[in-house]
């Protein structure tokens, strides 16, 4: 805590984004009163998102929760529904009814914990939480809402699913290829990197995108395949490559197992004109691409989220994988593909987590089926007690209609640990006030580049708020939990760092010092250079045995969507369009959808539709439209960007239920079914039919 009148301290930005920023923040007489990017940190640069650039009106909100409350009206958005209560009668409450049900014929495994990245530092996000749950023996989750589809299938292949080409290798490329990734705004510091080499090395920036995203808009070339595509679209490359004779072969031979087979099937499944027929993609783009691939060096692909949310994500990402090593473009300083960094670190997540506490043969609840759970429809006791923070389902998750109704069981005690008034803190039995990264400490490893960061407390928590390791500190001491279990922060850093090898000589206090070091790995850094893998096979993996083994194909393939018009005919005669839902620049997921500034910049949920299929009903930009499946339904404004091919729609997220006309988000038509691997969300596979709304839009809760 400052002692000073002036300090300046460096936090680290705590958002789930690869970009895991360096802060420089300014703090006079206890109050943070400037923050900006670091300009030292060789990642950050100098800047900061739109979001963060205003987080201090985030900490300093007048809506930040400031106490702890129990309910005392019904469930759900209305005002005036808690009262104030002391921490020492939360923390029984909590205590009482965690006893009460681990102690009932359901046992502990009717508890279930539910978080994901409010904040990504280990010790906020992944530490004490674990161990609590742990030793309570408490069902476990599977925390598959974001990246497990890919994880899973790029591991697969290259046998680490988190190591991939040097991200501050972006700069001398001289192709990069952004596929089903928004990187201008969900990954800025890569993408003005990305900027960098189309300056310095002429490189041209390509975006694969049903959706012509910002990012897509800046680019140089932009190809819009038909959602979930993607794997079709890789195997013509292939296809292109072969047929061509443009592959390395001489990587091909010593780096990988499986090439003659994957290329008889490139080559007799996949020629561009069927690949044309089903990604929608012209074939002269299909060949003109994958000539470029197959010669520009150095050549990134930037490999993101938005084509994992289907029901085949798992495999489109395995199968973009095999690209880079079918062409050679390990060999290259900054080429390859880049999925996340976050393995190369290496930390001590065993020492942190101890997933040996937990009983044998706990449960796991994967995140994504949070409704069924709730409703009973899962095997297993029923979930009679939720415990939720670094985390917002009632706006996030799939199937909203189904998570709501779950939540509003009156027999379900929920809890929720949180900085603001969120759609889940309208259910909960016990809210809880949580500190912003201001407030309490934490370290950083990221998924987009290589530096561990530390990040001190800046400014002393606000009101009562308390740090997530503090609360269950607490929790485990009311309940009798071994105190060591449940150490200082600082040993927590150190157990966490002590770790592999790419963390050599990173201690807790040299890392406090320095605030930010790269890890230990050559300048120079090609992971794959010299085509060895961490497979079974030493290998890339073009075919992969444990994928046979898991009862998958083990070559790479096409796997429709679920909700595929291709493939489904029926369901599309009567929700035609498909629905893509990223992120707005504007919010964090639903982070920011409640501060006045953000949610001016973003305005109304809109629905982004081609002039076509809004004219065929008769809408209008501007018009309100209902959007709407068997699952449920949410209104948004109509807005014509050009954007979107028609039988394509895309409503940018995530709205607050709470604050919008309708009560609902578009997570109310979005499917809890899970990816061909992994357990993954699948929220953009999403047959939906739009509606022109008469009249005025439906108030919101609050407005009630
Ligand atoms: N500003 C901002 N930044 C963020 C976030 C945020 O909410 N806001 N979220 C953070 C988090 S948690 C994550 S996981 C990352 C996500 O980062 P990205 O992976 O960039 O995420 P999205 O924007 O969801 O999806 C990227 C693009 O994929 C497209 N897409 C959808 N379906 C397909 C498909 O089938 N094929 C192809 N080729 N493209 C498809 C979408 O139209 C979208 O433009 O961003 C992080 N950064
Ligand atoms: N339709 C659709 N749905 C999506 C997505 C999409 O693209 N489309 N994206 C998905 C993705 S990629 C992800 S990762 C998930 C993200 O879903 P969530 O992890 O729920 O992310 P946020 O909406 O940012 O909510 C995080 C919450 O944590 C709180 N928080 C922050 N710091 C702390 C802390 O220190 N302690 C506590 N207790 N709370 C804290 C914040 O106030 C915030 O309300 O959403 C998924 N949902
Ligand atoms: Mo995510």
């Amino acid at each position: 805590m400052a002692t000073a009148p002036l300090t300046v301290v460096k936090n680290v930005c705590p958002l789930d984004c690869p970009d895991t920023c360096s802060m420089v923040v300014t703090v006079r007489d206890g109050v943070a009163v400037d923050l900006r990017g670091d300009r030292d940190h060789p990642f950050t640069r100098g800047f900061l998102c739109q979001k963060m650039a205003r987080y201090l009106d985030r900490v300093y909100s007048p809506d930040r929760l400031m106490h702890p409350m129990r309910r005392v009206g019904p469930k759900g958005p209305g005002r005036g529904r808690f009262e104030r209560i002391g921490w020492d009668e939360a923390i029984d409450l909590i205590a009482e009814r965690f006893r009460s049900v681990a102690g009932s014929p359901d046992g502990p495994q009717a508890i279930l914990p539910y978080s994901y990245y409010g904040t990504m530092g280990k010790i906020q996000a992944e530490s004490l939480d674990r161990r609590f749950f742990h030793l309570l023996g408490a069902s476990k989750l599977d925390r598959t809402i974001c990246a497990t589809a890919g994880g899973v299938g790029y591991e697969y292949t290259m046998g680490a699913g988190r190591l991939g080409a040097d991200p501050m290798g972006a700069v001398d490329c001289r192709l990069v290829i952004n596929w089903g990734s928004n990187t201008a705004n969900t990954n800025s510091h890569l993408w003005s990197l990305m900027i960098e080499a189309r300056k310095r090395r002429g490189a041209t920036i390509v975006t694969i995108d049903p959706y012509r995203s910002p990012t897509a808009r800046r680019s140089d070339w932009h190809l819009q395949p038909r959602p979930g595509t993607d794997a079709a679209l890789a195997l013509g490359l292939m296809h292109v490559i072969w047929r061509d004779l443009l592959q390395d072969q001489d990587y091909l031979d010593r780096g990988t197992v499986g090439a003659d087979r994957l290329r008889d099937r490139a080559l007799d499944e996949y020629p561009p004109d069927r690949v044309s027929e089903i990604t929608g993609v012209a074939a002269e783009e299909i060949e003109a691409l994958a000539r470029r691939y197959a010669t520009e060096h150095p050549s990134l692909i930037r490999v993101n989220y938005g084509l994992q949310r289907h029901g085949g994500g798992g495999m489109a990402v395995r199968t973009i994988a095999c690209l880079p090593a079918i062409v050679g473009a390990w060999r290259h300083r900054g080429g390859g593909v880049l999925l996340s960094t976050s393995g190369t670190y290496g930390l001590n997540s065993m020492a942190l987590t101890r997933p040996d506490l937990s009983p044998p043969g706990t449960r796991s609840i994967n995140m994504n089926r949070l409704g069924e759970a709730l409703l009973g429809e899962l095997p297993g006791p029923p979930v009679r007690a939720l415990y939720v923070y670094n985390c917002n389902p009632a706006a996030v998750a799939p199937d909203q209609g189904k998570v709501v109704e779950g939540f509003l069981r009156e027999d379900l005690f929920t809890v929720v640990h949180e900085l603001f008034p969120t759609d889940t803190v309208d259910y909960a039995d016990v809210v809880l006030p949580a500190t912003s990264q201001l407030e309490h400490e934490d370290i950083h490893t990221s998924y987009g580049h290589h530096f561990v960061m530390h990040n001190p407390r800046a400014i002393a928590p606000m009101g009562e708020s308390r740090s997530n390791a503090d609360v269950f500190r607490a929790l485990a001491a009311r309940l009798g939990f071994a105190p060591e279990l449940f150490p200082d922060d600082e040993t927590l850093m150190r157990q966490a760092l002590d770790g592999g090898p790419a963390l050599a000589g990173i201690a807790p206090d040299r890392l406090k010092e320095a605030g930010s070091i790269r890890l230990d790995l050559p300048d120079d850094y090609r992971p794959f250079a010299d085509g060895v893998f961490p497979t079974p096979s030493g290998k890339c993996e073009l075919y992969s045995a444990r994928m046979e083994a898991d009862g998958l194909d083990p070559l790479p393939s096409f796997v429709p969507p679920h909700e595929d018009p291709q493939t489904r005919p029926e369901l599309a005669s009567r929700f035609p369009i498909q629905l893509l839902s990223p992120p707005r620049p504007q919010f964090l997921n639903s982070t920011f959808a409640n501060s006045e500034s953000h949610r001016k910049a973003a305005g109304d949920p809109t629905i982004e539709l081609s002039a076509e299929d809004a004219a065929s009903r008769g809408m209008a930009e501007g018009d309100w439209a209902e959007v709407f499946n068997d699952r449920g339904r949410f209104v948004a404004r109509v807005a014509l960007t050009g954007a979107v091919r028609s039988g394509s729609a895309t409503s940018p997220g995530i709205y607050w239920s709470r604050l919008v006309p309708g009560g609902s988000g578009v997570n109310a038509t979005t499917s809890s079914a899970l990816t061909d691997m992994g357990g993954g969300a699948t929220f953009f596979d999403n047959l939906v039919q739009v509606r022109r709304l008469d009249g005025p839009p439906p108030s919101s809760p609050l407005d009630r």
